[in-house]
């Protein structure tokens, strides 16, 4: 079985994270997405419209998506991919590079962003920021 692992807030969930989700669950047979806690958001710069346990049940309805777990810290991901036997990393090309110390323990994906979408567009357009 090849196991993908994936990081994100993934708040206000859009096409751009489905297209992100679907192309790392199509690089193997099982998805863990990885989502930032509200205290790690706060770490980040970022405060998410949806609190952590609404995006984790969110993305726990996407078909695409196997196991949810929370990501506390920037540390955590090399005991994650170790611990949960992860064969590939998977993040949007907007990290590219920012992660190719887990070459040592797992394959390293960049994938294309989806354009012209991102929460933070749509909080604007809307008008909340
Ligand atoms: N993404 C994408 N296309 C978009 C928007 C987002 O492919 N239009 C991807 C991002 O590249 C990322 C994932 O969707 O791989 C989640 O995006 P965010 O929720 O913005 O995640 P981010 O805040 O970048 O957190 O430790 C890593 C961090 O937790 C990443």
């Amino acid at each position: 079985m090849t196991k993908v692992i994936t990081y994100g807030t993934f708040d206000l969930l859009h096409k751009g994270h489905v297209r992100l989700l679907k192309r790392a669950k199509e690089l193997g047979d099982d998805l863990t997405v990885c989502v930032s806690t509200d205290e790690f958001n706060a770490e980040k710069g970022k405060k998410a419209y949806t609190s952590y346990e609404d995006r984790k049940y969110v993305l726990e309805a996407i078909r695409y998506v196997d196991h949810v777990i929370p990501e506390n810290n920037w540390d955590q991901k090399i005991k994650d991919v170790v611990d949960n036997n992860i064969d590939i990393f998977v993040m949007g090309d907007d990290w590219e590079g920012k992660f190719d110390f887990l070459k040592d323990y797992c394959k390293v994906v960049y994938l294309p962003r989806t354009e012209g979408i991102s929460t933070s567009k749509i909080k604007k357009d809307l008008g909340l920021t």
